[in-house]
């Protein structure tokens, strides 16, 4: 009985080892029985035992990265390609452009090209269940980085990234603060149906619900870029005027459009009206030494060591947590000029 035990994975090992051994192409099973009765000496046993495991320097990633719309997007990608470049993965990189098409198209393409694993941020939380089956079924697993999609959670591996709302409540923290509880807020929201928006929105409410003071007065999608935040915020300072106390913004570009407008207005941003957003990136730390921009809570885009670090895990079988999140802070514009030089972004 124990013989009979130890036969079968011993007559296993003899087979993957002379199938390595001949270079035989992995999927033909129709090796013949003559070939798979070579001799194993255990060098190479132990061998064939590796070639299952893959390194870096053999594993092939595809990655839908959303697009080029923020600080936060480029240093993202950045993070993700020079990583990549050290430790020798070979990297299939897609910019989708903002549009949920064509990352399903780079998904899709992916999975014909057989990657041994595939990173998305998805662009909105909707729409996916299908190209995310569709990968699942041809046995490549699926990285969610920086944002979450509205799925079953059988179809991704992990999940690594921020939490949103928590971002959103410390924004509407800082608000508070800033404000002295009490103050008329307009609101620059980002991509519409995205999850940092969606969260970022619910945190922020979350925070300043029991201060009846604070009150969000207008709320509209600059969808994230400097353009849109500060066409939107023109459209904020047309209907409102002065009555804007403060301007909470879903990320640091939209909030630098906003100063912009709200200058050309002839107002005085950070002063007549307070500005709270989110990232972190350079370019917020400049409007905060300039004392045009109140605070901005972080939101890590450097994700590339930890990525590449999960995909080789995920792609070996090893168990990963369903969510990795990344560690952030809170900065105000009293300490921007002494850490503007240490920001890697
Ligand atoms: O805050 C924004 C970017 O998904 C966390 O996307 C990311 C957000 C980031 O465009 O600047």
């Amino acid at each position: 009985m124990r013989m009979q035990k130890l036969l079968l994975p011993l007559l296993l090992l003899i087979l993957i080892t002379a199938l390595a051994a001949c270079a035989a192409p992995a999927a033909d099973t129709s090796q013949s029985a003559s070939d798979a009765a070579q001799p194993a000496d255990s060098s190479a046993a132990s061998s064939a035992g590796e070639a299952t495991m893959k390194s870096y320097e053999d594993m092939v990633v595809g990655y839908a990265q959303i697009g080029a719309e923020s600080e936060w997007r480029t240093a993202n990608t950045a993070s993700i390609k020079e990583e990549a470049g050290n430790l020798g993965v070979e990297l299939k990189f897609s910019d989708a452009q903002q549009k949920q098409e064509n990352q399903i198209k780079a998904i899709r393409s992916f999975i014909a090209q057989q990657v041994d694993v595939i990173g998305v941020s998805p662009v909105v939380e909707t729409g996916w269940e299908t190209v995310f089956q569709e990968a699942k079924d041809a046995g490549i697993p699926l990285i969610l980085v920086d944002r979450r999609a509205d799925v079953p959670e059988d179809l991704y591996a992990t999940y690594l990234g921020s939490d949103f709302v928590e971002e959103g409540r410390k924004a509407g923290n800082a608000m508070i603060e800033i404000l002295g509880g009490e103050g008329k807020i307009v609101e620059l929201v980002g991509t519409v149906g995205s999850a940092p928006a969606n969260d970022r929105a619910t945190g922020f409410r979350e925070a300043i619900a029991d201060t009846p003071g604070m009150e969000i007065i207008a709320s509209q999608s600059g969808d994230f870029t400097r353009a849109k935040g500060k066409e939107v915020m023109e459209a904020f300072l047309k209907t409102y005027g002065d009555e804007i106390n403060a301007l909470y913004a879903h990320n640091d570009d939209m909030a630098i459009g906003a100063i912009q407008a709200i200058e050309e207005y002839g107002l005085k941003p950070g002063e007549d009206i307070k500005i709270v957003s989110v990232d972190a990136v350079r370019g917020a730390f400049e409007a905060m030494i300039e004392g045009k921009l109140n605070c901005t809570v972080e939101c890590n885009p450097l994700l590339g060591p930890q990525f590449f670090d999960l995909a080789l895990k995920v792609v070996n079988g090893e168990e990963v947590p369903k969510w990795v999140p990344s560690e952030e802070s809170i900065f105000f514009p009293d300490e921007a000029e002494a850490l503007l030089p240490t920001r890697k972004y």
